[in-house]
């Protein structure tokens, strides 16, 4: 039972947020987990510009006005101010685990959010009739929302390769139903960063827009029984993630329904801004928003993507994570794994490193 009086401050948190946004719905179940006084607000881009220099939604704003930006890190501050209820597990195999769901929804999950909303006439008819509607103007929701479709593309969600989305998609939510059947989280009886990193894709896509929507309650409704759990949780009344550092084996299987198409991907990304990075000017200490496309494919579909700094970031996290491991801890997890595909992730070596100045990311060292 947490402390009731930790999280308790003289002000609340402000959360600067969409409804429909992807990284808005990944930060919002870690603030109620938290149990915080949060104030939610439509974002505004123009004080999010000016408070980060970054176009980027979600920020929270600590009571004493500090602006944290990027889901992640949002996770790794929160929890360093208000440890209870955690959010990250202590132990290596299931710390592990939920990195690797944060990097499936981080690097993955993109393209079938965007395909499910923007990818056909439906979809995109009612996304369009939902900005609109939220923002209170036709032609400003309307602009908007060409924005974004065109984001469509540079997430990889190609409509050559619908078919292949949605099979991905039905795998995933196959194996999501499962586990939900049996557990109420993905760790356990606890919610972790995992679910919330999850709910970035299933609740600020998924659930919010008409297709995808309908596909959830026609196929998935232990997957949405969760979501409701993640949207209103009770830390209290939760119970504990599994004893002995264990992995559901229905969460193996949602590791490798995940797995097995996202890690091919994501290690051409990774390699691409790798080699992009290898050439860059001896004075590039930033990466820039864009660096281009590259090659990739899903389930055999050639695929273009556009190659973000981002991703070296986001996978780094599992990296350094498993470089405080002893040798003995790191094999155990890599045969726990080992039948899911992030095994070879798990393994990649990187070449350049990234860090964080102020909100930008910049090449270390
Ligand atoms: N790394 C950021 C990504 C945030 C992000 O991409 N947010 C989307 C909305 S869900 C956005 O603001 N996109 C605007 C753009 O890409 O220009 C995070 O984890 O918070």
């Amino acid at each position: 039972m947490s402390d009731p009086t930790q999280n308790r401050t003289d002000a609340p948190y402000q959360f600067h947020a969409f409804e429909v946004s992807y990284f808005s719905a990944k930060v919002r179940p870690a603030l109620r987990y938290k149990g915080l006084w949060v104030d939610e607000r439509r974002a505004d881009l123009g004080e999010i510009m000016r408070r980060t220099g970054l176009g980027f939604i979600p920020i929270v704003v600590t009571p004493e006005g500090e602006t944290w930006q990027d889901s992640s890190d949002i996770y790794r501050k929160l929890e360093a101010r208000h440890p209870e209820p955690p959010l990250f597990p202590a132990t290596p195999l299931q710390r592990v685990a939920a990195h690797l769901v944060e990097i499936y929804a981080n690097e993955f999950a993109l393209i079938p959010a965007m395909h499910y909303r923007w990818g056909s006439e439906l979809g995109e008819a009612s996304a369009r009739a939902r900005f609109s509607a939220m923002i209170g103007s036709v032609e400003i929701g309307n602009k908007a929302a060409d924005r974004m479709a065109k984001a469509r593309f540079v997430v990889g969600a190609a409509p050559e390769a619908a078919a292949e989305i949605e099979a991905h998609t039905a795998e995933l939510l196959a194996a999501l139903s499962a586990h939900f059947e049996a557990h109420p989280y993905l760790l356990g009886a606890r919610q972790s960063f995992a679910d919330c990193a999850l709910m970035g894709p299933i609740d600020g896509h998924f659930f919010c827009d008409l297709v995808s929507r309908r596909l959830l309650l026609e196929t998935a409704i232990p997957v949405v029984g969760w979501l409701e759990r993640c949207k209103f949780p009770n830390a209290d009344a939760q119970g504990e993630w599994l004893a002995s550092d264990a992995l559901a084996p229905t969460l193996v299987e949602t590791l490798s329904a995940m797995g097995r198409d996202a890690v091919p991907m994501i290690l051409d990304l990774l390699r691409a801004f790798e080699a992009w990075a290898d050439e860059r000017g001896p004075d590039v200490v930033e990466p820039p928003r864009g660096i281009g496309a590259c090659e990739t494919s899903l389930r055999g579909v050639p695929v273009k993507r556009g190659i973000m700094a981002y991703t070296l970031f986001s996978v780094q996290q599992v990296l350094d994570y498993l470089g405080t491991l002893d040798a003995g801890e790191r094999a155990a997890v890599e045969t726990a794994l080992a039948s899911t595909g992030w095994t070879e992730l798990l393994a990649y070596t990187p070449r350049h490193r990234l860090a964080k100045d102020g909100f930008k990311l910049v090449f270390e060292g």
